[in-house]
């Protein structure tokens, strides 16, 4: 066998130079013959590498056995018929479940928002349900309510990806009085369909929402034109109705308030809360709609856009009245909102005004998904008095208390 100069320090042929040192065979081995072809008696020693063909079919048997197990099991926890096109771009939270019949459509919809269909960064300090004023056409008052993704603050530190109405937080409060005629054209801006329902309101069917039930959903880029004459006087609140449990837990809902017409609209307080709750599902950077399952449940929860200590502070003098408008515009879960310092009167529940002798005092009710409560609080002592959710873990941020709370509380600051 040809060897180098280089090679024979290396090798350790029978037949040629031993290597300068050798290291001592173990002790009671004899050091291993080297198997190579040319071994002093010539024969062919490959043979203990030949394989059997015993050996070669149980191999082949057990290659199959685990390619097989390895199918089964994927199969058994994955649905292998989702395409790549059918999902394309997905990102699913840490910890959802999906099994063999999760379909595609359940991972779009608990999917994060997709943060290349963001159109516009809301200030850090912008506020939701600001007032929208409408314009006349003849005597119907036209408002304009579009839809699409955003960036919006949830504390200064915290940035969601959100599905807005007008760019906020919630969406904008659309005021109307007894009588009232309105046209309200929604503009679809999002990557997906819409459409928006009047919750409470008693409106023509056709003009009441629920996507391919009464109307065709708005579809990207395109727009429909909601008509109905508001003949409720109360507090109501409107929300996306086509793949309800993303849009809304995403943010598209907005206040809708009706007042009474003439000298019934003598206002019963002396200032006006109105409260929205939501929650927020926001991990490693991407925001997935707020569910009841794994891997979705909230972290976030904000009163009218915002967690405490970015609330709203109210300010109020010693024996003022509030009427507080609790809404229910969680899409799945329940809040018992409590307000210290003594007990309130709740005046109406659900858009419908209570009878003098119907009304009752409280200190939380529970705002379901839903739900509206208008109550009546006076302003005790001088001091900051809670108005806040009693889930404990609700008034966390990302379950960490800060300044004394978090999420859904805010202060109500009373002074002489
Ligand atoms: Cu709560």
């Amino acid at each position: 066998m040809p060897a180098t100069a280089g090679d024979e320090a290396m090798t350790t042929h029978g037949s040629h130079k031993k290597p300068a040192r050798r290291p001592p065979a173990p002790r009671g081995h004899e050091p291993a013959a080297p198997a190579t072809a040319d071994d002093a008696d010539g024969e062919d020693l490959d043979v203990a590498f030949r394989v059997t063909r015993p050996q070669l079919a149980a191999a082949l048997f057990i290659s199959v056995v685990v390619l097989a197990a390895g199918l089964t099991l994927s199969a058994s926890v994955a649905n292998l018929g989702i395409g790549a096109r059918d999902v394309e771009g997905a990102v699913m939270p840490p910890g959802m479940i999906m099994t063999r019949d999760t379909p595609a459509q359940a991972m779009r919809d608990m999917a994060a928002v997709d943060p290349d269909a963001l159109t516009y960064r809301a200030p850090v300090d912008a506020r939701g349900d600001q007032l929208l004023e409408p314009t006349m056409d003849g005597d119907v008052k036209v408002f304009q309510l579009e839809a699409s993704v955003i960036e919006w603050n949830i504390l200064d530190y915290e940035r969601v990806m959100a599905y807005a109405f007008n760019h906020q937080v919630p969406g904008p409060r659309i005021r109307l009085t007894v009588g009232d005629r309105v046209r309200i054209r929604v503009t679809n801006h999002l990557p997906e369909p819409t459409t928006v329902h009047w919750h409470g309101l008693i409106v023509p069917n056709a003009m009441d929402g629920p996507a391919e039930i009464t109307q065709d959903p708005i579809p990207p880029g395109g727009w429909f034109d909601y008509e109905f004459t508001a003949n409720q006087a109360g507090t109501f609140f409107y929300h996306s109705h086509s793949h309800v449990d993303r849009q809304q837990a995403l943010g598209l809902y907005g206040a809708l308030i009706v007042d009474p017409h003439g000298a019934a609209a003598a206002h019963p307080a002396d200032q006006e809360v109105v409260v929205q709750l939501q929650e927020w599902t926001e991990r490693e950077g991407y925001t997935y709609p707020a569910m009841p399952m794994e891997g979705l449940l909230p972290n976030f929860f904000t009163i009218n856009g915002k967690a405490y200590p970015e609330t709203e502070t109210i300010h109020a003098r010693v024996g003022d009245q509030l009427l507080i408008r609790f809404i229910g515009s969680s899409s799945a879960f329940i809040h018992p909102m409590h307000i210290r310092g003594g007990p309130f009167t709740v005046i109406a529940t659900d858009g419908v005004s209570l009878a003098e002798a119907a009304r009752y005092q409280k200190d939380t009710v529970n705002v379901a998904p839903g739900e509206r409560y208008d109550v009546l609080w006076t302003a005790p002592e001088p001091g900051k008095w809670l108005l806040h959710c009693h889930i404990n873990h609700h008034t966390t941020n990302d379950n960490v208390e800060e300044e004394g709370g978090g999420g859904l509380m805010m202060i109500i600051g009373v002074s002489h």
